[in-house]
């Protein structure tokens, strides 16, 4: 058996599929700058902080662009994104992520969110589960991005658990680093070639088996 006390689960990806909006709105950007942007470029930002999908996207053009420019770009797809978050309903969860939490909580474990996204909040407004978690963590709580692990130490230290008793589930490559590098038991969601250094490895948020990571 484990010690484990509390879970810390990442927003898009896990629990909402978020990815296909934020792919959108960069898509937008991009044409907008004259740049070809697919939907596998945006497999790259899976779990990517903002800043550092807009330096991808431009890729060798980043020289190119002032500061300013980068803000304002990050601001316009921002602004795209948070338009498309407004038809995001409490049926948007993906399969098996509403079951998930509601069992979490039955067990009596803590729970927290641990996001990249400064957006974190309004998704989770409007799936309705707000108010559900004892932590949130996101690109507002921490400056330093995944693979830091940052936003999960912040995430277990705001339910005052220590970060061995944490258990994070993770559907990038750069949130499986963090939280192993939070000394955190690290669950991932999705290809072996991209979560496949977590402890626990499953192909969908539906496939989660509670009860083989609690026997450790
Ligand atoms: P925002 P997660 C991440 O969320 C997304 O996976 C990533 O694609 C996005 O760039 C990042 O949030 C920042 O999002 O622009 O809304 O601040 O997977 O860590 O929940
Ligand atoms: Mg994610």
């Amino acid at each position: 058996m484990t010690n484990l006390q509390a879970f810390i689960l990442d927003l898009d990806g896990v629990i909402t599929d978020t990815a296909e909006y934020h792919f959108q709105a960069w898509k937008r950007l991009a044409e907008e700058e004259g740049i070809v942007f697919t939907r596998a470029d945006n497999e790259q930002l899976r779990g990517v902080s903002r800043r550092r999908s807009l330096e991808l996207l431009l890729g060798e053009r980043l020289g190119g662009y002032t500061e300013a420019q980068m803000q304002e770009m990050m601001a316009r797809k921002n602004r795209y994104y948070v338009k498309m978050l407004e038809v995001i309903t409490p049926d948007d969860f993906l399969p098996g992520a509403q079951e998930l939490l509601e069992e979490i909580k039955r067990r009596g474990f803590k729970v927290a969110i641990g996001s990249a996204s400064k957006n974190t909040r309004t998704v989770l407004a409007r799936l309705g589960i707000l108010d559900f978690f004892d932590a949130i963590s996101d690109g507002h709580t921490v400056t330093v991005a995944k693979p830091a692990p940052d936003v999960f130490l912040y995430a277990a230290n705001a339910m005052g658990i220590s970060p061995e008793a944490c258990a994070v589930v993770e559907d990038a490559q750069a949130g499986v680093e963090a939280a192993l590098a939070a000394q955190m038991i690290a669950i991932g969601v999705g290809p072996e070639e991209r979560v496949g250094a977590a402890h626990y490895r499953y192909d969908s948020t539906a496939d989660i088996d509670l009860d083989e990571i609690l026997r450790g």
